[in-house]
């Protein structure tokens, strides 16, 4: 089985390449530099109409969705980073992969979009802060007493959350001590210092 992955600087492919590199399973990486305005560039569009990045490719079939590919790369892979489907803990597992893509996201991108307008819109930016202090002190909270947002365990859920965390900490100003001793956590294993490698060496074209 051939996996390629689309990488794009500064982007949730971030959370592809961590698991890629933790679980060592083979892959080409395809690296694509953002432009001046921060999108994508059209080369991805031949890829995938949407332009957008991550892209995976299996066996030359084309895959969206960042959350989607670390539960591919789980269920076909590292099984071991999964709860099973029958324990108490799925529906849980379930509810943060989904979560680090929806709810997390939403009012991060909203302020990222706004804070870039020449006039911000005030409005816009009040209600984006207030959604990410109240998601973030949801997510601080339930960091309060365990390693990793499952617990003792690393997960999937960790790789599709980690990247939310980040994007959270470049856009927003809170303090949040249970997040930051998280990433510090993460921050130590080798998988991420390699994913961590990997964005610089995309970011700085080498
Ligand atoms: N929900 C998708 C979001 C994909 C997405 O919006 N990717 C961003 C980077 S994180 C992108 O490609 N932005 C550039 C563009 O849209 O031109 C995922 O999780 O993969």
């Amino acid at each position: 089985m051939k996996l390629k992955l689309h990488y794009l600087d500064r982007s949730r492919a971030m959370r592809v390449t961590w698991l890629l590199e933790h679980i060592g399973l083979p892959y080409e990486l395809i690296p694509h530099k953002r432009q001046e305005n921060m999108h994508a560039p059209e080369a991805l569009k031949d890829i995938h109409p949407l332009g957008k990045a991550p892209l995976l490719e299996i066996d030359g079939k084309v895959i969206t969705e960042s959350v989607a590919m670390v539960e591919w790369i789980i269920a076909n892979h590292a099984p071991q980073l999964a709860p099973a489907t029958d324990s108490p803990e799925y529906a849980d597992y379930l509810q943060w992969l989904q979560f680090s893509e929806s709810t997390a996201m939403i009012p991060l991108v909203l302020k990222f979009i706004a804070a870039r307008e020449p006039t911000p819109p005030q409005n816009t930016l009040a209600y984006a802060d207030s959604e990410i202090e109240k998601v973030y002190d949801y997510v601080n909270r339930q960091l309060a007493n365990k390693r990793y947002i499952m617990g003792d365990k690393l997960t999937g859920a960790d790789f599709a959350l980690a990247f939310s965390l980040i994007f959270m900490k470049m856009v927003y100003q809170g303090k949040f001590t249970h997040i930051d001793r998280y990433l510090a956590d993460l921050n130590q294993l080798p998988s991420w210092q390699k994913a961590q490698q990997i964005e610089q060496q995309v970011l700085q074209g080498k």
